[in-house]
Formats: C-alpha cells, sequence, structure tokens
C-alpha cells in the first residue's frame, strides 16, 4: 500500500521571519521526522509563488537556495529517503496543470478569495498581478500532483485547501478518477493535532501579524537580523500604559506577544513563561530578557546556518527533485490523457 502524503512549503519572496521559524518551519520539521516512517513528506519552496506580490527579482534564486539552508540549519534530516524537499519550479508540472485547472475554474470562484481581497488591497490595483488573482489554482496544483492527502493550513489558507478539494472532485465527477482528494480541513486539524493557528505579531504594531514582506520591517525580527538589531527591535517594542505584565492578547497584545515570543526562544509552553512574569510592572527588565534570548538564538542559528554545506543540500534538491518529476509527470499524463491532450492509455 503507498504510503500518504504530507505536503507543505515556505515561500522564498523575502528572509524568514520568527514567525515563519516558530510558527511554520520548526514545526514542518517536527511533524517530518515524526510521520516520515508513515508517510511521504514533501516540504517544498514555492518559488513560482514568491512573486505574486512585487519582489527584487535579483535576490530571488540566492533566497530560494538561502531557505534551504535555513531548513538544514533548522534541524531537517537531509538524508532521510521520505523527506523531500523541491523547488517548485524545478517540477515544470506545477504550471501545466495549472492552465489545465484555470480554465475549469470560474473567474467568481477566483474572486471570493479573501487571501486575494486582501493581498490586492494592500498592493494596490496597479501592481496586482492575475498571478496573485490565480494562485490558489497554482496551490492546488502544487498538492494534486503528488497525491497529497495532508497539508497544515492556517486559518489564511482553509478557503483555499476548500477550493483544491472541489476542483479535484469536480475534475473527477466530469473525467473520472484523476486526483486523490486531500483531506477536509476538520480531518487536517485532527491529523496535526496541535494547534495550527499560533501567529507572532508585530513588534511594532502587535494587533497584525509579523510579515516577511512587511516594507518597515521595524516590528519584524528576520532570521537574518544581526543580534544587536534584534535586540534594538525587542527594546524598543510597542506595549501599554497598564504597568503589570498579563498574557492578555485582547487588552496586552504587545506584551502579550513579547511572552508568547519568549515561550518560544525558550522552548518553554506559554502558562510557565507568563506564570514567571505574571503581575510584574517593569516592563523594561522583561524586554531585556527577551531581548538576550532572542540575541542567544539568533547568534547559535547564524552559527548553524553557516556550517550547512551547500554541496549536500544541492544534492538533496537534486535527488528530491528527480523523485517529484517522476510523480508528477505521472499525474499530469493522466490529467493530459483524460482532457484530451494526449491519446487515450492502451
Ligand atoms: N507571524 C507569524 N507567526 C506564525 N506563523 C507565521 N507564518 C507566517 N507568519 C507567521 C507561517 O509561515 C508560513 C509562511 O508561509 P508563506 O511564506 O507561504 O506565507 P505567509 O503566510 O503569507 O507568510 P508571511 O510571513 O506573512 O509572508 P508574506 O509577508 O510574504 O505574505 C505559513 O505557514 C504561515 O502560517
Amino acid at each position: 500500500m503507498t504510503k500518504p502524503t504530507i505536503l507543505t512549503g515556505i515561500r522564498a519572496n523575502s528572509d524568514l521571519t520568527i514567525g515563519n521559524y516558530f510558527g511554520a518551519m520548526l514545526p514542518m520539521i517536527d511533524m517530518a521526522k515524526s510521520r516520515s516512517d508513515e508517510c511521504q513528506v514533501n516540504l517544498f519552496i514555492p518559488d513560482l509563488h514568491s512573486f505574486t506580490t512585487p519582489i527584487d527579482h535579483t535576490k530571488l534564486y540566492e533566497q530560494i537556495i538561502h531557505n534551504a539552508r535555513v531548513f538544514a540549519a533548522a534541524g531537517l534530516p537531509l538524508d532521510n529517503d521520505n523527506i523531500h524537499i523541491y523547488r517548485q519550479s524545478y517540477i515544470t508540472a506545477h504550471s501545466e496543470l495549472t492552465w489545465i485547472l484555470d480554465c475549469f475554474t470560474g473567474f467568481g470562484e477566483m474572486g471570493r478569495m479573501t487571501q486575494f481581497k486582501d493581498k490586492s488591497s494592500s498592493v494596490g490595483d496597479d501592481r496586482t498581478s492575475v498571478g496573485l488573482f490565480n494562485y490558489p489554482v497554482l496551490m492546488a496544483a502544487d498538492i494534486l500532483l503528488y497525491n497529497a492527502s495532508y497539508v497544515p493550513v492556517g486559518d489564511d489558507q482553509t478557503q483555499h485547501l476548500e477550493f483544491t478539494r472541489d476542483i479535484a472532485e469536480r475534475m473527477n465527477a466530469r473525467f473520472g478518477e484523476l486526483f486523490t482528494v486531500p483531506e477536509s480541513v476538520p480531518k487536517q486539524h485532527e491529523f496535526f493535532g496541535k494547534d495550527q493557528g499560533l501567529r507572532i505579531k508585530d513588534l511594532a504594531n502587535p494587533n497584525k501579524k509579523m510579515s516577511k514582506s512587511d516594507d518597515s520591517g521595524k516590528g519584524v525580527i528576520f532570521l537574518g537580523d544581526t543580534p544587536g538589531e534584534a535586540v534594538k527591535k525587542i527594546m524598543s517594542a510597542t506595549t501599554d500604559d497598564k504597568a503589570e505584565i498579563h498574557f492578555d492578547p485582547a487588552n496586552q497584545p504587545g506584551i502579550s506577544n513579547l511572552l508568547q515570543i519568549l515561550a518560544l526562544l525558550r522552548g518553554q509552553q506559554l502558562e510557565e513563561t507568563t506564570g514567571e512574569f505574571e503581575g510584574e510592572s517593569r516592563y523594561g527588565d522583561f524586554k531585556k530578557v527577551v531581548a538576550d534570548e532572542v540575541e542567544r538564538f539568533l547568534t547559535d542559528f547564524q552559527a548553524q546556518l553557516t556550517a550547512t554545506d551547500d554541496a549536500v543540500i544541492l544534492k538533496k534538491l537534486g535527488t528530491s527533485e528527480q523523485a517529484m518529476n517522476e510523480i508528477a509527470n505521472e499525474t499530469l499524463l493522466r490529467v493530459q490523457r483524460a482532457v484530451g491532450l494526449r491519446p487515450k492509455a492502451e
């Protein structure tokens, strides 16, 4: 019996943040390690998704390789044959299947996607591309090409997973069993077990999430920040005038965010960290504790990053991409035959 496939990725549009690291990368690596005996794990670098919003293209290729290094530095076992790490654009079937699925996707269906509405309003009409409008279809192709059943999704991606299930069912109803339909959102939550909703907030504006594409970067800690830069960002983080530390995201979002960050950096349960500082009044002292921990984390992480070996990483990418091309091309051929682009199978 073939093993179920788990699939997940992080865009390479900019340096990663501690939000991406603790909210996505570390959980992905833990999941890959714990599930790789029973599942095939596909971790991919969605390089085609990286420019649905404007980026500096002179930096894209280096950023892609850099993200692969970050996975290695964060502990991804590159010698595990059940874990694949690959660059999306190296498997051309992603683009080809996207076009075919596009022609079975409604304009209105895409226009209802809240991510499109949010992101297009933030970049403005002139810079809103058809790629941004269309990216859920590319995401559906990313999943369906590999018959993936499990895709960890945060709130912002649930609509896209639902669309993937819809288009797979639509194509299957019309052309016969072409695709494995990924599990529903509740089943994904059941499978991945833990809370997928963790969100580190922007330090300057703790009412919004920390994002790698943030224009000012003032409230964002990037993995490539010098420890000194990161310390300054923590020390100038927005808090409140209550002068009492409580974990209360609704009323004290800044302080609560710092407690959350500290717990993640220390690898502690949030309750343990909040218990230690509950009721204290000296925000400056508390920030210094968080800043020291951030400094230590970045110093260690950057040393691990420097120690990664590009030859080993490129070899792993190459091996995974070869294996992924085989699986993806098989699915694509099935679809091409079904829609009449290739002769029917003998
Ligand atoms: N602040 C965050 N806290 C926890 N997790 C986060 N993630 C993003 N921000 C936080 C998780 O990181 C992964 C990144 O996926 P993505 O690059 O495909 O896109 P995203 O969700 O749009 O992430 P960003 O950092 O906000 O990127 P930009 O600014 O480029 O759009 C996801 O698993 C996400 O949940």
